[in-house]
């Protein structure tokens, strides 16, 4: 028999209860389950005015209370939980049902699952949400990957609940077969690290070097929200820079302890760009920089350690270096997301996914926590040349970053006379100036490296590969 519910959700913690929230307020009937039936039955309570729930209380109920073919929404704790969910509900689904998964799963984890489950005639999707809690209650931009077949079914619905870019266009498309969604939520968290590390270096510079106070930064990060910066994260730096803590009436941010915490995305984007070989260096140092922040023990050598002893700015130089600071934001943004697309390039060919670079650009300017006007530019330049080798092939923002470029290499050797570190920055410059090289001195490192292991190398002169005999009369033999 079949039910009347067209989607349902398990797992109902903050996001799972909010994404049902949202599919029931869009007017869909919503199938609710979870673990602890407390939880369901706090959700019908609450909001059962919000549109059709239907609270199962077992599997068994939860699965007959879904129209066919059933779509079913896992939103458990990614790992061990989200496999226990499966093998708890693959049993009770049919031939063309949809698991989706909308944790935030490693896409490995994925690819293992979608196998499995389609050798079960079971669809399996990955999708990655993004938006947080908010997002998931009112428009996450979501990335599910799977079979076309499976979007086909799925994807009006996810249309519907998804956040809206401006020109009205659904935050979410069918990104690519099985892992392909959760690669790019894994990504997107990426860039997410390195956008929250660039702004968190701007304002220690605005602060550390410039002079101005955090109520003063927010200003500035507001009047930089009107301009080419204009995104959510620049937006609740602001709120958060001009926050007060009530019980001391001091600068929230003074009052919290400067220890990052990082979940596993941001740490996995790294890994495995590691694997596919692609520099994310502006990601990673992001990711390093929480680390750095966490280790108490090594960081107490703040105590004996030397600093600089450059000269402060004066007050009157304090705007103008601000200036320069949003000349270098945007430049090392641009860097980032260069380096993040890479990555899904990389990722696309490795598994074969045939990602729209355009489309993953346009899926992240609404919903999802990096959304930011900057990203209709990127949707703008893959839809122009969908075959960039890399974002900073297109002409414009080449041309913004030639123009920024004096002011960013300034900000980072002011930030390194004075102490500062701004290793984003200076991370994402090194690789904008490691692709203008003509020469690197990767030349010298294969010369050391036929020289202590016989590696051989290629020469600029002569196709074949070569080795010195670099003990005798250092000769070249071909080999
Ligand atoms: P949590 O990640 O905190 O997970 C809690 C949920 O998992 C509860 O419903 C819990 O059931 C269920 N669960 C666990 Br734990 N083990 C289970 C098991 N063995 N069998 C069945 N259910 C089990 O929830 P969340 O913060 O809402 O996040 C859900 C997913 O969305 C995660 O994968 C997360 O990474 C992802 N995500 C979160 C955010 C965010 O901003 N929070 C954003 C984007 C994506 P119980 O109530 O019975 O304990």
């Amino acid at each position: 028999m079949s039910g009347t519910a067209q989607i349902g959700v398990t797992g109902l913690a903050v996001m799972g209860r909010n994404l049902a929230r949202n599919f029931a307020r869009n007017g869909y009937t919503v199938a609710v389950h979870n673990r602890t039936t407390a939880k369901t039955d706090a959700l019908v309570e609450e909001f059962g005015d919000e549109g059709a729930f239907v609270a199962a209380r077992t599997p068994e109920e939860f699965v007959a209370a879904l129209e066919r073919p059933r779509r079913l929404v896992i939103m458990v704790k990614a790992g061990e939980p989200t496999d226990a969910v499966i093998q708890e509900f693959a049993p009770l689904l049919d031939e063309g049902d949809v698991i989706i998964d909308g944790g935030n799963a490693h896409f490995e984890d994925t690819r293992r699952r979608e196998k499995e489950l389609r050798g079960r005639g079971i669809h399996f999707v990955g999708a990655g949400i993004s938006g947080g809690e908010e997002g998931a209650l009112n428009g996450p931009s979501i990335m599910p990957g799977g079979s076309a077949e499976s979007y086909a079914s799925l994807g009006p619905m996810l249309e519907k609940i998804a956040a809206k870019a401006k020109d009205g266009t659904p935050c979410t498309t069918h990104i690519g077969p099985d892992g392909a969604g959760h690669f790019v939520k894994m990504v997107h968290n990426g860039i997410e690290y390195a956008d929250m590390q660039l702004i968190g270096e701007a304002y220690q510079l605005l602060r550390d070097v410039a002079g101005y106070s955090p109520a003063q930064i927010a200003d500035i990060f507001r009047t930089w929200n009107t301009g080419r910066l204009d995104s959510y994260l620049i937006e609740i730096t602001a709120e958060v820079l001009s926050h007060v803590d009530a019980a001391t009436g001091k600068p929230f941010v003074d009052v919290v302890l400067d220890r990052a915490e990082q979940k596993g995305t941001g740490r996995w984007t790294v890994q495995i760009a590691l694997d596919l070989g692609v520099p994310v260096s502006g990601i990673a140092e992001a990711v390093f920089a929480r680390s750095v922040s966490g280790h108490a023990d090594l960081r107490d050598a703040s105590r004996h350690l030397a600093g600089p002893t450059a000269r402060k700015l004066r007050e009157d130089e304090a705007p103008a270096f601000a200036d320069q600071v949003e000349q270098a934001l945007y430049a090392s943004k641009i860097v980032a997301y260069t380096q993040g697309f890479h990555e899904i390039t990389a990722g696309s060919e490795q598994y074969d996914w045939d990602i729209d670079l355009g489309k993953v650009a346009a899926i992240w300017r609404g919903g999802c926590i990096i959304r930011a006007a900057f990203l209709d530019r990127i949707t703008s330049a893959y839809e122009a040349q969908p075959d960039m080798p890399s974002l900073l092939s297109d002409k414009s923002f080449a041309e913004e970053i030639a123009a920024a470029q004096d002011d960013w290499r300034t900000v980072i050797a002011t930030a390194v006379a004075q102490g500062v570190p701004t290793p984003a920055f200076a991370a994402t410059l090194a690789y904008y100036d490691s692709l203008r090289a003509e020469r690197l001195p990767a030349a010298l490192t294969q010369g050391q490296r036929d020289y202590f292991g016989a590696h051989t190398y290629h020469r600029t002169d002569r196709e074949g590969t070569f080795h010195t005999l670099w003990g005798d009369d250092k000769s070249e033999v071909e080999n």
